[in-house]
């Protein structure tokens, strides 16, 4: 029991540590939706390719994300979210074509969106 709660204790400092602000989320007219699993240690994106230049819409499947793979990055394109149950989603619109790299915000888990 002692075990769990430090467990809970340390899983929240990690998310703490790793969730610094958020973007605000910008609702274009019709995003494209992109799914996000979390599998295997990795961001896995469904479908993996989107339009520069065109809103994209990711949605999280809150419930797989645990700890700090909620603190969801792509610097490259200024992205920062914290996926919480009821609150899973965030728009963007890519700025230009090539591979998208997702990050945690410890920088441990990865992904790969592609633009075209
Ligand atoms: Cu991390």
């Amino acid at each position: 029991m002692k075990y769990a709660i430090i467990v809970g204790i340390m899983a929240l400092l990690v998310v703490a540590a790793c969730s610094t602000t958020e973007t605000s989320t910008t609702t274009g007219a019709t995003a494209n939706v992109v799914k996000v699993n979390f599998q295997n240690g990795e961001y896995v994106f469904t479908p993996s390719t989107v339009k520069a230049g065109e809103p994209v819409t990711l949605q999280f499947q809150a419930e797989e994300f645990r700890g700090c793979e909620r603190s969801f990055n792509i610097h490259a394109e200024g992205v920062k979210k914290v996926i919480q149950a009821g609150d899973s989603q965030v728009t963007f619109t890519p700025t230009k074509p090539g591979p998208l790299t997702a990050s945690c915000g410890m920088n441990m888990y990865f992904g790969t969106l592609n633009v075209e």
